[in-house]
């Protein structure tokens, strides 16, 4: 297939990159963490992850790809402020090799940032299987002071049972419930109940996709930690995020 092709050279032409997205935090009233956004330019477009990352999963290429994300995401986060967080996104798939734990301290050293300064967020797009490999490495992983959030929560089959069998620091809210929370009473229940379950299980909770002052208004009183979101600010170059974040300091 072609894209599968493509992205055989993306890597070597050096067509991929990586946009940041400021996550505001609402105790600190600041950026807490920035998401890392994979893009491909390719043939005088930007390719959106939602369409190649599912190929770069079924070929295996999602693996040194998510190697140049981690290592290019730590090393950009090395200049910001040392409060902020950067949030970089795992494929399960880069669970199952042996050596993620490796790459992931790779990434640390050579940008020389400091674990407690990365968060990996999981998504269960694809099922996260939870053998004792993947849990050793999420523990291993704690233990050196990394985050792990579950991403798009509330979306997949197994939400729940996922925040039974792996021990995650963050919930990041599915930006479906965040649509009509203003006019729909469940959505609004559902978001008090998450934040409930993160409160006691020890999670934190973002809120993703906020875009309307009202949603802010509704996730702040139910008390979600962190929200992202285009009200905020939208996915940024590097030097625009930079920007951002020393006329905060
Ligand atoms: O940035 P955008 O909204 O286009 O991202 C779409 C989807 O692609 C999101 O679900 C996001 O988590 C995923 N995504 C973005 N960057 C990466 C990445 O570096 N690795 C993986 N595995 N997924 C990513
Ligand atoms: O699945 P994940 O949460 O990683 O997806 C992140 C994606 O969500 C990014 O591609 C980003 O462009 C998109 N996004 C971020 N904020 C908003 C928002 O407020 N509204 C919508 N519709 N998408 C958003
Ligand atoms: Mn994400
Ligand atoms: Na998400």
């Amino acid at each position: 297939r072609s894209i599968e092709a493509g992205l055989r050279l993306a890597m070597q032409r050096d067509e991929l990159r990586l946009m940041f997205q400021p996550l505001l935090g609402l105790k600190e009233n600041r950026v807490t963490c920035v998401e890392a956004l994979l893009r491909w330019d390719h043939d005088d477009r930007t390719i959106s992850p939602v369409e190649f990352v599912p190929v770069a999963e079924e070929t295996g290429l999602i693996v040194p790809i998510g190697e140049w994300v981690l290592h290019e995401a730590c090393r950009t986060a090395a200049s910001w402020p040392g409060e902020v967080r950067i949030a970089v996104n795992l494929s399960p798939v880069q669970f199952r090799q042996k050596n993620l734990v490796a790459q992931v301290k790779s990434a640390l050293l050579e940008a020389g940032l400091e674990p407690t300064r990365l968060e990996l967020e999981i998504t269960e797009s694809l099922l996260l299987t939870d053998n004792e490999s993947t849990i050793a490495a999420l523990h291993e992983l704690r233990g050196m002071g990394v985050r792990i959030s579950m991403d798009d929560f509330g979306t997949g089959y197994s939400s729940l049972s996922y925040l039974r069998s792996f021990p995650f620091d963050k919930i990041k809210i599915d930006r479906s419930f965040m649509r009509d929370l203003t006019t729909r009473t469940d959505s609004q229940a559902i978001i008090k109940a998450v934040i409930g379950l993160g409160q006691s299980l020890g999670m934190s909770t973002t809120a993703e996709g906020i875009e309307t002052e009202e949603q802010l208004v509704m996730v702040r009183e139910q008390g979600v930690s962190e929200v992202q979101g285009f009200l905020f600010s939208p996915p940024l170059k590097p030097k625009a995020l930079a920007n951002l974040l020393h006329s905060e300091a």
